[in-house]
């Protein structure tokens, strides 16, 4: 009933973002591109999680990535190393990337290629477990990352990423002896939240899990099934 101004900007925010969405959506659609948005508190594994998936799936699958950081192109150069169209956003202050930011990196990726080529575009998002769930920006599907060593709590604390996200990925599970840790709990506590996500423990260190990602990726692709 009552609203304060706050909750009603809050609102409004979000209603035009979802435009926004709606605008790249159509976009990729058009296309034939996937595009995936990769979520996640900072340090969970986002880049190194996609420096494994270019090298093993850029010759199988044309990618592109849209890099986004607050400050920096580290990640984005990092990646650019992988010989795949990388659009670095800077987000200056904002703590998440929200879909009128991303149509400025795909309306540059159609500028300087063709971008029918592309079969999928992965979106690192700013590390951030919040706001970025709620801000879409024309994803086909959402990928959470959270690393062992934040624990496993965090899917109950910050609960909207949990439940929006397609596809969950326990980073790190290679650090597991070292803590005090159950991945079967996160993974009860993620399951109270999200019924249906696929969940793969991973280790981008060991290589576990990695070929189950993949595998997800692959099937995931819109009309390759
Ligand atoms: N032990 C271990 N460290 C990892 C793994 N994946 C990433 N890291 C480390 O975690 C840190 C943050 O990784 P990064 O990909 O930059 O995280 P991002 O901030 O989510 O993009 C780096 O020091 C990585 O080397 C993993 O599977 N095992
Ligand atoms: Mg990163
Ligand atoms: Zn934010
Ligand atoms: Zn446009």
């Amino acid at each position: 009933m009552h609203q304060t101004a706050d909750a009603a900007i809050g609102m409004n925010l979000l209603h035009a973002n979802q435009e926004g969405a709606s605008h790249n959506q159509a976009h990729f659609d058009a296309w034939g591109v996937t595009c995936f948005n990769v979520m996640s508190s900072p340090g969970a594994g986002k880049t190194v999680l996609l420096e494994k998936t270019l090298a093993q799936l850029r010759s199988e699958i044309a990618i592109a990535v849209i890099e986004g950081d607050m400050t920096t192109e580290l990640d984005a150069d990092r990646l650019r190393q992988y010989d795949v169209p990388v659009i670095a956003i800077n987000t200056g202050r904002a703590c998440h990337l929200d879909a009128r930011m991303v149509a400025g990196g795909i309306h540059r990726l159609a500028t300087d290629y063709d971008p029918t080529q592309f079969d999928l575009v992965l979106v690192e998002n700013v590390g951030n477990l919040v706001c970025p769930a709620e801000f879409e920006v024309g994803e086909h599907a959402k990928v959470a990352l959270l690393s062992v060593t934040e624990g496993e709590d965090k899917p109950l604390k910050y609960p909207v990423m949990f439940q929006e996200a397609d596809c969950l990925l326990i980073t790190k599970t290679d650090l597991v002896p070292y803590l005090e840790i159950d991945v079967h709990r996160i993974i009860s506590h993620v399951r109270q939240l999200n019924p249906s996500a696929a969940i793969i423990p991973v280790s981008a260190r060991t290589g576990e899990g990695l070929e189950t990602w993949f595998n997800w990726v692959k099937a995931s692709l819109r009309g390759r099934a």
